[in-house]
């Protein structure tokens, strides 16, 4: 083997190398690309999930709504009837005692929160 061939051989491969890493980079870059586009739908609709309730009692004074709730898994409550602090008072002029309702409940500083009630 003269001198010559031997450094051709080291070249490619050392050519080769570089172009496994090249791929192996775009692969990377490809995964970086997929991953926020698969999980924002999931986080999205898993943040917007609605959960049927019925209106039982609204005190505009205090701005509590009282529900007859399904399941709230985002706060782990089980169905039951009970009050909640409506986020705005727009929500309770909206809203009439008796009215079946799809209601969005989270743990805004410590209180149980209407955020969003739409009428079925
Ligand atoms: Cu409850």
């Amino acid at each position: 083997m003269t001198k010559l061939t031997c450094i051709a051989l080291a070249m490619g491969a050392a050519l080769s190398v570089f172009a496994v890493q090249q791929s192996a980079a775009a692969d990377d870059m490809a995964g970086m690309k997929m991953s926020p586009g698969a999980m924002s739908p999931a986080a999205a609709s898993s943040k917007s999930v609605l959960t049927d309730a019925e209106i039982r009692k609204i005190d505009p004074a205090s701005g509590m709504v009282t529900l007859k709730h399904g399941a709230l898994e985002n706060v782990g409550m089980p169905p039951m009837t009970m009050a909640f602090k409506a986020r705005d008072a727009a929500m309770l002029k909206q809203a009439h005692e008796g009215d079946k309702v799809k209601v969005r409940v989270e743990n805004v500083g410590g209180t149980m929160t209407i955020v969003t009630m739409q009428k079925q």
